[in-house]
């Protein structure tokens, strides 16, 4: 019998307030993502995504770091590393931004917090992001100091989500609108509380930054939502890929551009406004993107069977015509995957790929996210 391999837990690969607690909730997995321990699978990944729709799961979700800018120039730093139009961004907001270096490639794809007028967090995906903002600082001689504080963040997801933080909080949770934050009181001190969440059930996600309140919110949120069946979770594979939320790292990275990775509807590329890569990405959307991020559908019965892990066609460019994520979904009977695609292959309705074992199919293109209704694929439960 071979022996698993291990990750050795170091000071390098840091843990979070709740590290100990999944471990006793028999995680199954976990990913390092900011340098940090990140949980994949609980039961199983089908499992948590029927209990993520039905119910609701606390998700420990503290590798999604938080970027501190502050100071005077805090505001023109974050509008230099996004093509989005921060300038009416009011305090207590949240806001998708994709930050692009000068080539127009992506750097990482935060939620950004506006906390003040001189103060933002950036709540960072799987890339440095502060030697970045740091750097570019020093460069432009911006008055803003850069740090990453110790902030963990929280998620509550499903549909039982705001009952749940109704219970802990009190109700004045309702009424945090989607995307947006407020300060709520547990056991005397203020957390910021946002509803928002890397699923598309509903939720909240509240950034701790007390280790020991938040290890008593968390197992608070379990002893109050017993009847609610809640359960530990963490971002799910399958949930995510139905509902259309990319991850950077894995469907697109470094080498793409924002517009390759279908978040054009996010930015400002004719807004007046100061940001590096509004020329690169103005040459780009002129010419035309050469690849671009798509979906893919496989039905059963090969569904089943993940797709092989290689380029799925011959190109000069390297950073294409590769699987980003994939899953079966149980809803749909489909193995669902996200793919980079020269734009020349996209002249047909399907692609033509390898199963793992070998076999090929013709897997049929759609727009992420999928419109599951417009593509007439019903949901089988
Ligand atoms: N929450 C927090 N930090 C994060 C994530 C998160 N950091 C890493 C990663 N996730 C960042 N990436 C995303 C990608 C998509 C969304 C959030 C973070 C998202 N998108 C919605 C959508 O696409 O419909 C809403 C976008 C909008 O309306 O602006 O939620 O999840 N704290």
């Amino acid at each position: 019998m071979s022996v698993q391999p291990k990750i050795a837990i170091s000071r390098r690969l840091r843990s979070t307030p709740w590290t100990s607690r999944l471990h006793q909730q028999g995680v199954k997995g976990f990913t390092v993502y900011n340098h940090m321990l990140l949980p994949t699978e609980f039961e199983s990944l089908e499992a948590d995504y029927w209990h993520l729709c039905e119910h609701v799961q606390v998700w420990d979700v503290g590798a999604e770091r938080q970027v501190e800018l502050t100071g005077p120039d805090a505001s023109k730093l974050v509008q230099l590393m996004t093509p989005r139009d921060v300038s009416k961004v009011a305090i207590g907001q949240c806001v998708y931004v994709p930050l692009v270096d000068e080539g127009g490639k992506l750097i990482n794809d935060p939620v950004g917090l506006k906390l003040g007028d001189q103060t933002w967090w950036l709540s960072v995906a799987d890339s440095d992001v502060w030697l970045w903002a740091k750097g570019l600082a020093t460069g432009a001689m911006l008055d803003v100091s850069i740090r990453e504080p110790e902030v963990w963040p929280l998620a509550v997801q499903g549909p039982k989500a705001e009952t749940l933080m109704a219970r802990v909080f009190g109700s004045d949770v309702k009424d945090i609108r989607f995307f947006r934050f407020a300060k709520l009181d547990y056991q005397g001190h203020a957390f910021i509380v946002a509803r928002s969440g890397w699923s598309k059930q509903g939720g909240f996600e509240i950034y701790v930054d007390d280790a020991t309140l938040g290890q008593a919110m968390y197992d608070e949120l379990f002893a109050q939502g017993e009847d609610l069946n809640v359960g530990p979770g963490c971002p799910n594979l399958i949930e995510r890929l139905e509902s259309g939320l990319l991850s950077y790292g894995n469907d697109m990275d470094f080498a793409h551009s924002p517009l390759e990775a279908g978040l054009g509807g996010f930015l400002h590329l004719d807004a007046k406004i100061d940001s590096l890569s509004l020329p690169a990405l103005r040459r780009e959307r002129d010419a035309g993107p050469t690849k671009k991020i798509v979906g893919l559908l496989v039905p059963a019965p090969y569904g089943e069977m993940p797709i092989a892990e290689r380029p799925f066609a011959a190109s000069s460019d390297v950073d294409c015509n590769f699987i980003g994520s994939q899953a079966w979904s149980p809803r749909y009977k489909h193995q669902l995957a996200s793919a980079m695609v020269a734009s020349e292959l996209l002249l047909s309705d399907t692609i033509t790929i390898d199963l793992l074992d070998g076999t090929q199919v013709e897997a049929r293109i759609a727009d992420i996210p999928f419109d599951f209704a417009a593509l007439q694929i019903d949901a089988a439960v």
